[in-house]
């Protein structure tokens, strides 16, 4: 039931995705296999999880409804979400009951009583982008709860317009990677570079980078310190020295980085005077006046297990050299997320180097592909949401406090609003039972509203967690251009084979249900999906010509199927211009300059985010453990999206024994009594999970790591899969972000001893 009435076209078909573009080989109306694409000289084996699974029996092929919601209606048996068995339905039974529940809950509630932040990253591709079908869908029938920022980094996402104007701005204008071989002697990454996550790019990947960026800087000379407890953040051919720092304590160290460069008189005191505006507040903070602690090194060392000489030894050469300070997003994902991107952009304005070539500051290189892939940036038509008239929100990460508490207060950048009561939730494109912390106790919350509907492909732990399931199609199975800002390629989505089973577009899926509530015509604005995809190429061809870019006509992207855009003319320079000339081109914040000290962040009043830059002790972390505990990084994996084809051939090729691996020192496995490829428990008071253990000298002791994405498999709060987020706190950042924090997390580690046993 392709609704395309474009012919294939006369060429080898084409995929592509965030993790990168594919040659799609069919055969009989099956996909056989994937070819990477000829212009990625470092292609990612991701895409090719797909395949196997694809038309397996963990793919949705019909509407599906929950048996004690289907014959009790909404509201039934939450309690048995996840366990519940299924009922196939038609779609127009399916349509009927949601387009049924919406105008009820409407009705008796408010539209409010929706919550369809749907978080998460679905598929690439301009048009069947499946938060913007569902979101324009609700605006055409009065809006819904919204959740704003992101889990990749929702405290710099607050945080940092107060101090730098933008976050996104300046993450858009990464400083480029062929600057730092010709102009960078000193590299610190903080949380490393991890070219595992530069696998990655929001929205298609045309040919990746990270890897020849990072090469380039080490054949040039460029000398990297990689400031992390795992060694394996930073590839072993640059030679990095090793900085195994106690997770979580970033700060502390930055402090001490600062404190001596104050102390020994190497900061640039022309361009503090010059660019930023509160500097003596945090060098006061720094001398200890207020609270009597020189944040020294000696200090720092005893929070960060980092040799004071160490500290002071790196601080000096970073004071005699041309340094970028990179940090990784994951540092943002802890308790207090705040304070590591504001202390690393006073570091920064401490040395005087930013908005020079190759030196300054960074947000997180190879966090994706697209960090310091210099590009132009093309604002590529995307579908219009149309407007929500429900101004309720909610901070991304707040959603189980949102169900578990309607009508209570929550702070957020400076203004307390109100949880509202939710009876549907709606997800389409994100899976909560991957991405969210504490999943037990979401589970629980998840009990409570009314109805919950999600549009899913495969049968992972949101389906499963639904009331009303409504297959959707792979891009494999529709036609798109993947298109972004992030990426000098477009390329022509080409649908390969039918949809599977009874699948359906996203689009499609809403158009159904508009229909059913009399708003089709608004949702649709009377184009087929073929005359969006005109329209959106027409559109953006009309947003590079004016940026003097000339791009094929719709005919000629669908015949050669990929066109890549030509290479700026100079590289990419973060702040470049605001360094230039301060008064012409300054910040969007109250003073135009770098806000050391925020008087807006300070008016506040919050304890847990004052007004510069604070060390605090994290909730949860090495410091304030019991000797049994380890710190868990759960950092992103390796051979897949998330959560996103974990089921596949590629995810399943790196788990052997089945469940997720778990990164440990051997010292600490000697202690425990465990060895190599043992199958173990982690537990902590908020649940368990089994893990196979791999052994290591890579990881700092006392730490562990184990990559999320493993689909959440409860048997009571024990998750017999390896999903790390049954173990992690579900608390915000401070009052002023109230971001996610996975990486603040102690757990124990024991011999499995069965599901029963914990
Ligand atoms: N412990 C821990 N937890 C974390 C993190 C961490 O570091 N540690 N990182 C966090 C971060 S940074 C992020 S961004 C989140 C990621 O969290 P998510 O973005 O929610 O994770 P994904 O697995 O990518 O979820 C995308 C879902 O969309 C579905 N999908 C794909 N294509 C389509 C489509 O066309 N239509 C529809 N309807 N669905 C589709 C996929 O099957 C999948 O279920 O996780 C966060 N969670
Ligand atoms: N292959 C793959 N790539 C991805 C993703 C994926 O799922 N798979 N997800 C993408 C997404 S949505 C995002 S947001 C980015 C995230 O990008 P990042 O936030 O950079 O990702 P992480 O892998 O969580 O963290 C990077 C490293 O930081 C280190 N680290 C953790 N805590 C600390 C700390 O307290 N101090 C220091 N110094 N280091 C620490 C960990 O060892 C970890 O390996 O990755 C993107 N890239
Ligand atoms: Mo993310």
């Amino acid at each position: 039931m392709s609704m395309s009435n474009i012919p294939a076209p006369d060429r080898e078909l084409l995929t592509s995705n965030h993790w990168g573009t594919y040659r799609v080989h069919v055969k009989d109306g099956h996909v056989t296999h994937l070819e990477d694409f000829e212009e990625d000289k470092d292609p990612s084996p991701i895409g090719h999880g797909i395949v196997d699974v694809l038309e397996d029996e963990t793919r949705i092929k019909a509407p599906m409804v929950r048996k004690s919601w289907l014959e009790g209606g909404p509201g039934a048996r939450g309690d048995l979400r996840g366990d519940d068995p299924f009922v196939e339905v038609t779609w127009e039974e399916a349509n009927a009951l949601v387009a049924e529940e919406l105008n009820r809950v409407i009705q008796a509630h408010g539209n409010n009583a929706i919550y369809a932040g749907s978080y998460g990253w679905a598929s690439a591709g301009r048009f069947h982008h499946a938060q913007s079908q569902l979101k324009r869908f609700l605006n055409c029938i009065g809006g819904y709860t919204s959740s704003k920022n992101t889990y990749s980094f929702a405290a710099a996402e607050v945080v940092v317009p107060h101090i730098l104007g933008t976050f996104r701005g300046h993450l858009d204008t990464t400083t480029s990677w062929e600057t730092i071989a010709t102009d960078c002697e000193l590299f610190v990454a903080f949380g490393g570079v991890p070219l595992k996550n530069g696998q990655i790019s929001q929205g298609g990947t045309g040919a990746h980078v990270q890897k020849a960026g990072l090469f380039a800087a080490h054949d040039a000379g460029v000398k990297f310190v990689n400031i992390s407890p795992l060694r394996a953040d930073i590839d072993d051919k640059v030679n990095a020295d090793w900085m195994a720092i106690r997770p979580g304590t970033d700060v502390a160290l930055i402090l001490a980085l600062c404190q001596t460069l104050l102390s020994e008189e190497l900061h640039d005191a022309d361009f503090l005077n010059r660019y930023t505006h509160g500097f003596e507040t945090f060098a006061a903070y720094l001398e200890g006046t207020a609270d009597g602690i020189v944040k020294s090194p000696d200090w720092a060392s005893k929070i960060c297990d980092v040799p004071a000489d160490a500290i002071r030894a790196l601080a000096l050469e970073m004071g005699a050299s041309r340094t970028m300070i990179s940090v990784a997003w994951a540092l943002t994902r802890q308790d207090h997320g705040e304070q590591p991107f504001w202390a690393a952009i006073a570091l920064a304005s401490m040395l005087g180097q930013i908005g020079l070539l190759g030196t300054g500051l960074a947000f997180g290189y190879s966090a994706m592909n697209n960090t310091g892939l210099n590009r132009h940036q093309i604002d590529w038509a995307s579908v219009p949401q149309g407007e929500n008239p429900v101004k309720d929100f909610i901070p991304v990460a707040r959603v189980t406090d949102l169900l578990e508490n309607p009508g209570g207060a929550f702070d957020y950048d400076g203004t307390q609003y109100t949880y509202p009561d939710i009876k549907i939730i709606w997800w389409a494109g994100g899976n909560p039972f991957h991405h969210h912390q504490d999943l037990n106790r979401m589970r629980k919350a998840w009990a409570k509203p009314d109805t919950i509907i999600a549009n899913e492909w495969c049968w992972n732990a949101l389906a499963r967690h639904a009331d009303i399931v409504l297959p959707c199609t792979t891009p494999l199975e529709r036609r798109d251009i993947a298109m972004s800002p992030k990426d000098p390629y477009v390329i022509a989505m080409d649908p390969a084979i039918a949809p599977v089973g009874q699948a359906r577009d996203d689009h499609e899926i809403f158009r159904g249900i508009a229909s059913m509530m009399g708003v089709d015509d608004a949702f649709t604005d009377g184009r087929t999906p073929d005359d969006w995809l005109r329209w959106l190429w027409s559109t953006s061809r009309q947003r590079a010509a004016s940026e003097q870019i000339a791009l094929p006509d719709w005919e000629t992207l669908q015949r050669d199927g990929w066109v890549r855009l030509p290479d700026p003319d100079a590289p990419t320079i973060m702040l470049q211009a605001f360094r230039d000339d301060p008064q012409a081109n300054p910040l969007e914040t109250p003073s135009g300059k770098i806000e050391i000290f925020s008087d807006t962040i300070a008016s506040f009043g919050y304890e847990d985010c004052p007004g510069h830059p604070t060390w605090f002790e994290p909730v949860e972390w090495l410091g304030g453990a019991q000797p049994s505990q380890l710190h868990l990084i759960s950092n992103q994996p390796k051979n897949k999206l998330h959560s996103q084809m974990d089921h596949g051939s590629v995810s399943r090729a790196d788990r052997p024994k089945g469940v997720e691996r778990l990164l440990m020192n051997p010292e600490d496995a000697q202690e425990r009594d465990l060895v190599e490829g043992q199958i173990v428990c982690l537990k902590n008071a908020r649940g368990a999970c089994v893990a196979e253990l791999r052994l290591s000298e890579n990881i700092r002791r006392g730490v562990i790591q184990m990559a999320t994405g493993a689909w959440y498999k409860p048997a009571g709060t024990r998750c017999e899969n390896g999903n790390p987020n049954v173990l992690t706190l579900d608390k915000g950042t401070s009052k002023l972000a109230q971001g996610p924090i996975a990486h603040s997390c102690l757990v124990e580690v024991v011999a499995d001893r069965g599901p029963l046993s914990t």
